[in-house]
């Protein structure tokens, strides 16, 4: 794969970096991204599954839906664009700010990962907020031990404010960057869609690393149209040639 010359100088900077992952971060891994072709929402309607009123529609379907994903995303193996984010961290500051709610850059063993959408790994009572879990489930509809309401995943639905920890630190380190990799996101979900236009106006080097690039005109210097499990170890390899 050939890299652009000034991404490959920066990168051997160690340039302040953040990397922004979207769900085909983990298509390699075997996880379906959402909007593909062939992606979750394809078979699935997003307002009966992931809002807080979908929820309390079809809290049967959502729930077993998300059981389903939480049991998926603990069987996976993380692909090596995972371990070459590993490798990048001990070569310069990385910050990765995923949509992802599967917790593979964890599992990759990434050490500054925020989740902007929550996460699967955890789940709580939609009426009292008691923590609980889902993913082992195997009766439905799940009930809050406590209070009796229904158990939902901890993660972040259409119409639900983002985590304000995890998108403060966000936003500091896209304002502060001077790489920002925008990897595997269709870039239509808001607030996480303004990060790499803000990683722009802020004066990093923007590159889009997905085989459908999809970022407006003029936010990108550089795409790089490959999946993530073939462009992230090429960066990792361009620093040690
Ligand atoms: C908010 C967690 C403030 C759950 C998700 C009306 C009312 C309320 C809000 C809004 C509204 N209108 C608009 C909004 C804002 C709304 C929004 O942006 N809507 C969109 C649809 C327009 N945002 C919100 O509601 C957010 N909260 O704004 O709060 C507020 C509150 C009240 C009222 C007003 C404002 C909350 C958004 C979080 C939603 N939760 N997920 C779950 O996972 O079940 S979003 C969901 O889509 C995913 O989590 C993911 O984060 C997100 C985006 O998807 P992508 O990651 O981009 O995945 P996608 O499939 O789309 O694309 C995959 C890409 O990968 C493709 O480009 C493909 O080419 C590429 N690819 C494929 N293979 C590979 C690859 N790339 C690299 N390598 C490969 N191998």
């Amino acid at each position: 794969m050939t890299l652009p010359p000034r991404l490959i100088s920066l990168l051997r900077e160690r340039p302040r970096t953040v990397v922004h992952t979207g769900a085909g971060m983990s298509a390699e891994s075997g996880i379906a991204t959402f909007r593909s072709s062939g992606g979750m929402w394809d078979r699935l309607d997003l307002m009966d599954l992931a809002t807080p009123d979908g929820f309390l529609r079809h809290t049967e379907a959502s729930q077993r839906w998300y059981a389903q994903r939480m049991q998926q995303a603990q069987t996976v193996t993380p692909h090596a664009g995972y371990d070459a984010l590993v490798h990048l961290e001990h070569e310069m500051p990385v910050t990765i700010v995923t949509q992802n709610v599967d917790g593979l850059h964890h599992r990759a063993g990434s050490s500054t990962v925020h989740e902007l959408h929550g996460t699967l790994r955890t789940a709580h009572c939609f009426a009292c907020g008691h923590p609980s879990h889902l993913a082992d489930a195997t009766d439905f509809p799940v009930h809050c031990t406590t209070c009796g309401g229904f158990i939902r995943p901890d993660v972040v639905w259409f119409g639900e404010m983002l985590p304000e920890a995890a998108l403060s630190a966000a936003f500091a380190a896209t304002e502060t960057c001077a790489l920002f990799l925008h990897v595997g996101t269709s870039s239509n979900v808001y607030p996480a869609a303004s990060l790499p236009g803000l990683a722009r106006d802020a004066g990093a080097m923007v590159v889009e690393i997905n085989p459908e690039p999809g970022l407006p005109h003029g936010v990108a210097h550089y795409t790089l149209p490959h999946p993530a499990g073939q462009a992230l170890p090429a960066l990792v390899n361009a620093l040690r040639t």
